[in-house]
């Protein structure tokens, strides 16, 4: 238990501190060859799967696994926290051995991919990624490379072909989340490689990893994004150069894949940074690359917790406000579910899901296919996910709002094009809204709509006003 607070604690310092300073650190670690790949900040993509990729913006994150089994409950005492990382409870009780026989009697016999991909398709995801091998090493793939897997479980067979399949069949995009870290694997070490077996044992683990990425990304079809995780131990941070094999290695296999910031030890932003982490990036911040953002609904844990700690599970307000925000800015969005060990999405995660696919059936097109519209329509110090968030497509703004105004306008600060028109998109039918222009003493004039309806239409977690604006001049 300490020992992962004090990892958590080292982990949010580390994604806390500046980035010079991580690079300055970097620096010292490294030779001058690697130096230049450390601060890399490629230019944005431009390619189809790239574009595809932004369009989604809003995905399903799946945490499951045979960590999913204690429920977060060790010998009747529940761990708060992240279920997923259960097993340092069990190591630190010398039960380690225990932990991974609960590979033999992991059996989800309700497991219904068919029904999973339905709901995620219900809840308006255009993309999911599913945990393949998280840090405890169990794999849910039939892997040729070892029988720790699904294969060789109570279940006996692969669970990520079906759901990858089922998923595709409903228009979904598959990414796969894998983990650097290992707490399985005989050749993998966390802290620093000193002795020369040390070494070659990490190589082995290095072989081992790529023949399992090469299984991920051959076997599934067109898989379009590899999610890598766990970069922070001391050995993988001395051997950067691993990092630049394995994504180099990935790449050879196919060439579009897009990945994810954390498969180098350093702050290599690869394809995008998905460095937000149960959080949105601070208001202030320049997001000038790609990003995405996961969040769990509770608090604090991705995989199953029968009790998850901290303040409650997330309304739908909340996760759309923050899923309109990240497309406000640029980012997607990846919303967690911790499926239970015998297959099913408890009716907490199921409620949010159907709660926001209710709303995306309506509002989707001001989210999915946008672009920042670049207005700042609420203030930086708001909480996450509450506010007027603005996308756009083409010559159309969407202004998504999860907190009604307290007048009957909304001023549009910075928008320099003249409007055509604006309509609420309610449930009980459109509200044309007015627009007018107010100059202050200064002279600067203001755009705004006004005749904003007394309340928040319907029973809706966020109004959507579409306001069409005279094309830009060319
Ligand atoms: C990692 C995992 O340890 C966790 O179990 C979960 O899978 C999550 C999605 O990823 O946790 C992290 C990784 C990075 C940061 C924080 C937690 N970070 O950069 O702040």
């Amino acid at each position: 238990m300490k020992n992962r607070l004090i990892h958590l604690a080292l982990v949010a310092l580390l994604s806390l501190s500046a980035a010079t300073a991580q690079q300055a650190d970097t620096a010292k670690s490294l030779g001058d060859t690697t130096k230049a790949a450390v601060k890399e900040k490629r230019p944005l993509r431009t390619d189809a799967a790239m574009e595809k990729w932004r369009d989604n913006r809003f995905g399903v994150f799946v945490h499951w696994g045979i960590f999913s089994m204690p429920g977060g409950v060790v010998d009747g005492k529940v761990v708060p926290g992240a279920a997923e990382w259960i097993w340092t409870s069990f190591a630190n009780k010398g039960k380690k051995a225990e932990y991974e026989a609960q590979a033999k009697t992991f059996n989800p016999t309700e497991y219904d991919p068919k029904a999973w991909a339905r709901l995620f398709k219900e809840a308006g995801a255009r993309y999911v990624v599913f945990v393949t091998k998280h840090h405890d090493g169990f794999c849910l793939w039939d892997s040729k490379l070892t029988d720790y897997d699904a294969a060789g479980s109570a279940y006996g067979k692969d669970l990520i072909k079906p759901l990858v399949d089922a998923c595709r069949a409903e228009g979904i995009d598959i990414g796969l989340y894998y983990s650097i870290i290992d707490w399985h694997h005989p050749g993998y070490t966390a802290k620093e490689l000193k002795t020369e077996e040390q070494k070659a044992a990490f190589r082995t683990y290095m072989d081992y990893m790529k023949g399992q990425l090469k299984e991920l990304l051959t076997e599934f079809g067109d898989v379009k994004v590899l999610w890598f995780d766990g970069r922070w131990d001391a050995s993988y941070k001395q051997n950067p150069q691993y990092g630049i094999e394995v994504e180099d290695w990935c790449r050879s296999i196919k060439k579009d894949i897009i990945i994810n910031d954390r498969v180098r030890a350093y702050d290599s932003f690869s394809d995008y940074d998905a460095s937000y982490e149960r959080r949105l990036p601070d208001p202030k911040q320049v997001l000038d690359l790609d990003w995405e953002a996961c969040m769990t609904m509770p608090e604090r844990t991705w995989g199953y917790h029968s009790q998850p700690d901290g303040a409650g599970w997330k309304t739908p307000r909340k996760i759309i406000g923050q899923l309109a925000e990240c497309s406000s800015r640029g980012g997607n969005f990846l919303l967690n579910v911790g499926p239970t060990p015998q297959g099913t999405i408890r009716s907490e995660e199921q409620d949010r899901l159907k709660a926001v696919g209710a709303w995306m059936k309506n509002h989707s097109n001001a989210i999915v296919g946008t672009r920042p519209a670049n207005l700042e329509l609420s203030p930086k110090t708001r909480e996450t996910g509450d506010g007027i968030f603005a996308t756009r497509t083409g010559d159309t703004l969407h202004l998504v709002v999860t907190r009604w105004p307290d007048t009957d306008r909304i001023f549009l600060p910075g928008l320099d094009r003249k409007i055509v028109s604006a309509t609420l998109r309610a449930p009980e039918g459109a509200v044309k809204l007015k627009n007018g222009v107010e100059t202050d003493d200064k002279g600067v004039s203001k755009v705004f709509l006004e005749g904003l309806p007394l309340t928040l239409p319907g029973c809706e977690p966020a109004a959507v006003i579409d306001v069409q604006l005279e094309p830009a001049a060319k």
